[in-house]
């Protein structure tokens, strides 16, 4: 794989399909970027990954041909530069709500000018083909990319300053946590008009300030509906739900019950 093969990709105007992982483990990760998914996300917000596994996790990935990216916790600007610094290709940071999130995003994810992000990058030096790292830190800033998630009413308020902060390279929209909060806890409804013209809003303010517009997908066919509308990063599903519709699957072929609900994950 050429180094930092997926940021060149989606900054040329390709679309992506990405995989994402929150069960914590290197090895279902990699299964699942074997698959043919070009990226693959490791959930570390919502999903069970500790640090050793992400760094498992992010080698496995990288190694199977993807990109790894990583999904941090909230306000998390340590786990944002390791991250990198353990060869993550992309970092999708959480409920960033205003400029100076994205700010504060940008500056632990990027190096100056743009930002802040402390160099020492030996895992993904060595992962991007054994590059020497004076080479590494010029070419960093461009071949790693900055997720801002967008996911709350103030947010969506604040979508411009958001799109055209320096280092914010693409934005990402939680259906979930934006139809909960646009409904102030009442309903969780991705297809509620409301929900509809947010993502269209975003979507839009992504393209105009040339930034490249991303989100979460429960399913492929809500993946391949969120292209047509325009965007070009999905994630695609789960780990989790990967398993359990193939183990639902298997028991409907069987004298048994499949017992699981379905839900976003
Ligand atoms: C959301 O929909 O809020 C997400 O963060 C997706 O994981
Ligand atoms: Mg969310």
């Amino acid at each position: 794989m050429a180094a930092f093969s997926l940021a060149r990709r989606l900054r040329a105007g390709e679309t992506v399909f990405s995989g994402w992982c929150m069960m914590g483990s290197p090895i279902v990760a990699e299964t699942i970027a074997r698959e043919g998914f070009p990226a693959v996300v490791l959930d570390a917000q919502h999903g069970l990954w500790d640090v050793s596994s992400l760094i498992a996790g992010i080698g496995g990935v990288h190694h199977a041909g993807a990109a790894p990216f990583v999904r941090v916790p909230l306000d998390d600007a340590a786990l944002t530069s390791r991250a990198l610094d353990f060869g993550a290709e992309g970092i999708i940071a959480p409920m960033i709500n205003n400029a100076d999130d994205a700010r504060r995003f940008a500056a632990a994810a990027k190096y100056p000018p743009l930002g802040e992000r402390s160099f020492g990058p030996p895992r993904a030096t060595m992962l991007q083909g054994q590059m020497p790292p004076t080479d590494y830190l010029p070419a960093a800033n461009d071949g790693t990319l900055t997720f801002a998630m967008i996911e709350t009413p103030e947010a969506l308020e604040n979508v411009d300053a958001i799109a055209g902060t320096p280092g914010i390279d693409a934005m990402f929209i939680g259906p979930y946590d934006l139809s909960t909060s646009l409904s102030a806890g009442k309903a969780q409804d991705i297809e509620a008009p409301a929900v509809n013209a947010a993502i269209d809003k975003i979507c839009a303010a992504a393209i105009k300030a040339g930034k490249i517009p991303g989100i979460y997908c429960r399913d492929a066919q809500r993946a391949l509906d969120m292209a047509k509308r325009g965007f070009r990063f999905m994630t695609v599903g789960s780990d989790f739900s990967a398993v359990r519709e193939g183990s639902a699957a298997a028991l409907k072929m069987l004298p048994m019950k499949a017992t699981g609900a379905r839900d976003a994950f």
